[in-house]
This record gives C-alpha cells, sequence and structure tokens, in this order.
C-alpha cells in the first residue's frame, strides 16, 4: 500500500505548516480545512445535480449582471458558512457579493482574507460539464488586533497571497493548493469523504500540445494574440497544437498544469479589458501558475504584480508553459502591446 494513501488534505497542511513554521498556532490549517469541508459540500450537491433541484437559474443576476445559479448560490453559502466558523477569518469576499463580508468583530478582528469564486463556469452545471472554486487567501498585517477595513484588506497584489488554490469537480473531485512551497493535489475519495494526496509537487511542462481560448472571439481580439495563434497553428513552436477549450477556467487550467501548454483569455470587443476577474480567478490560477514553474502575465505584466483598484475588477489573462507564453509575449511587444 502507498505511504500516501492516508495522508488527507488535513494532515498535509498541518505537516506543511509544521515543516515552514513550527511555531505557528495552527489556525491556517484550521481555515484551510473550512475550504475542504465546503467544497466536499458543494461536490455532494454536484454529484446529485439532476436528481434534485439544483440545476438552473436561481432567478436573479449578480454584480458582474449575470445570471446566478441555483449552486452558485449554494456554493458561496457554503464557503460563506464554513469559513466564517472558523473564528480566524476577518474578511470574506466572493464573486457573488458586491462588497466583501466582515465576518469578525471586535475584539478579535481575525487574521485572514479569504477571497473566491465558489462557482466557477457554472453555466457548464446545466450541461454536466466540469466546474470549479477558486480561492486566494491573504493574511492581514496587523494580525487580528488591527479594525478591519474591508476595501484595504482586500485590496493587494497577487504576490502578497499566503495560499491559494481550487478545487475541481470533474470526473473526480480534486483539491489542489499551494502555500507557496509547491503545488500539490489530492482526489475525493467519495467511499471516505477525504481529499488524498495523489499529486505532489505538481510541476507543469515547459512546453505542451494544448492551446485553449475561446476563438469565437477571434475577430476582436489585439492583432499580436491572433498572429501567436496562427503561428501555433502553423507549427512555430516546434510541434503540432491541438486546440481545448471546456469554458471552465479551473478544468482549462488543470489541464494546462497537467499537460503544459497555454490557456488565454485576452481582452475581446465585449470585454475590453478581458473578461476573467483579478481577485477570484487570475490572482490564484497565477500563483499556482507560477509555485509550478509555469507563468501567468496580462500579456505586458505579471498577473501577480498587478495592483488591484477593485474586487471585481477585470483582467486579461494568458497562463501556462514558459515556452509558448514567452512565445507570445515577444509577439505582443512586438505590437507595442
Ligand atoms: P463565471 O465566473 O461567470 O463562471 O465566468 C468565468 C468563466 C471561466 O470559468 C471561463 O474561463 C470563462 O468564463 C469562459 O468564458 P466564455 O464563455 O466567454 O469563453
Ligand atoms: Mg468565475
Amino acid at each position: 500500500m502507498q505511504e500516501d494513501v492516508f495522508l488527507t488534505a488535513e494532515q498535509h497542511i498541518q505537516n506543511e505548516q509544521q515543516r515552514s513554521h513550527p511555531h505557528a498556532s495552527g489556525d491556517f490549517s484550521w481555515l484551510l480545512s473550512g475550504i475542504a469541508l465546503a467544497t466536499k459540500v458543494v461536490a455532494a450537491q454536484i454529484r446529485r445535480a439532476g436528481l434534485v433541484d439544483v440545476v438552473g437559474s436561481a432567478g436573479t443576476t449578480n454584480v458582474q449582471g449575470e445570471t446566478v445559479q441555483k449552486l452558485d448560490v449554494l456554493a458561496n453559502q457554503a464557503l460563506l458558512t464554513c469559513l466564517g466558523n472558523r473564528g480566524n477569518v476577518g474578511v470574506l469576499a466572493s464573486e457573488e457579493n458586491e462588497e466583501p463580508v466582515v465576518v469578525l468583530r471586535d475584539p478579535h478582528y481575525g487574521k485572514y482574507v479569504v477571497i473566491f469564486d465558489p462557482l466557477d463556469g457554472s453555466s457548464n452545471i446545466d450541461v454536466n460539464v466540469s466546474v470549479g472554486t477558486i480561492f486566494s487567501i491573504f493574511r492581514r498585517e496587523d494580525g487580528d488586533t488591527a479594525p478591519l477595513d474591508p476595501a484595504a484588506d482586500v485590496l493587494h497584489p497577487g504576490t502578497q497571497q499566503v495560499a491559494a488554490g481550487y478545487v475541481l469537480y470533474g470526473a473526480s473531485t480534486m483539491l489542489v493548493y499551494s502555500t507557496g512551497s509547491g503545488v500539490h493535489g489530492f482526489t475525493l475519495d467519495p467511499s471516505f469523504g477525504a481529499y488524498v494526496l495523489t499529486h505532489r509537487n505538481m510541476t507543469m511542462p515547459d512546453s505542451g500540445p494544448y492551446y485553449s481560448v475561446n476563438e469565437a472571439n477571434l475577430a476582436s481580439f489585439p492583432a499580436g494574440y491572433t498572429r501567436f495563434l496562427a503561428a501555433l497553428r502553423e507549427g512555430r513552436g516546434g510541434r503540432n497544437y491541438s486546440s481545448r477549450y471546456v469554458g471552465s477556467l479551473v478544468a482549462d487550467f488543470h489541464r494546462t498544469l497537467l499537460k503544459g501548454g497555454i490557456f488565454l483569455y485576452p481582452p475581446t470587443g465585449r470585454y475590453d479589458k478581458g473578461k476573467l476577474r483579478l481577485m477570484y480567478e487570475a490572482n490564484p490560477i497565477a500563483f499556482l501558475a507560477e509555485q509550478a514553474g509555469g507563468m501567468a502575465t496580462d500579456g505586458a505584466r505579471r498577473i501577480l504584480t498587478i495592483e488591484p483598484e477593485g474586487l471585481h475588477q477585470r483582467t486579461p489573462l494568458v497562463v501556462g508553459s514558459r515556452k509558448e507564453v514567452t512565445l507570445l509575449m515577444e509577439m505582443l511587444a512586438g505590437d507595442g502591446k
């Protein structure tokens, strides 16, 4: 029997913490285990989609003006509840809430800020296709002693993330996370309800065979992106590329992490700054990509260095293997973009 079979995510997080911060209180592990719990609740509901009344629209729109799905509401509630109960989270910020939610008040303000997209790609639920939860964690500078200032507590560049990760609700459910010392993947064993270490120290290949982009938007991409995609089709980059696009960022990134290649969501006619959100989509994905040896950029800047101006701000996102991302950046730089 493999040694890792019984290494659960919770145990792994605790081991990691003891290794890098032997005197830490353990409350960071407690926080991450809240995410593990909430996503097991979400996974259980997704597994029953079609059998119970969780599929389809909740009849409202969110702050982005997008239709809210019933499972968006459920996943948001699961994360708010499981993290809100942890006792060390000061602020929770979600794609589904216009403003950050202040959890703890005087005398203990909470050391951590968690920003998340509770159910990314949720329209895919209707057609039984993979979706995900994405999260990003910051530590408040003054620990739990300074009063909360939700806007200021949330708006920090991605370099200051202390952890990030996602859960992919796919053929199996996987938790992938990093606290800044490598990327580790766990598969949910449905028979006993635990995330078990299955992918230790995940690394992204330096180059890979896939590009992943919504090509229906091609006509409105900036010229450098169009030329880049044409170059890949013509075999520049030294291989024959295939295209793969799920339309769920977590699923498209997970494939890119394992197999290599490039995922892009450039500026388009409809979304002139790109569609994806910096704080709860691009930042955590960029953190994982870099930890795995890949790259993430908005076409000009490293994603993790962007100074955020708003919780829901959008950014172009290019993420993947060093070879393909570098080639794209060279072509964009040639355009002066
Ligand atoms: P959502 O947060 O409203 O679900 O939107 C984000 C999703 C990403 O998962 C995915 O990469 C992208 O939207 C797909 O967009 P498009 O349908 O324009 O290709
Ligand atoms: Mg999303």
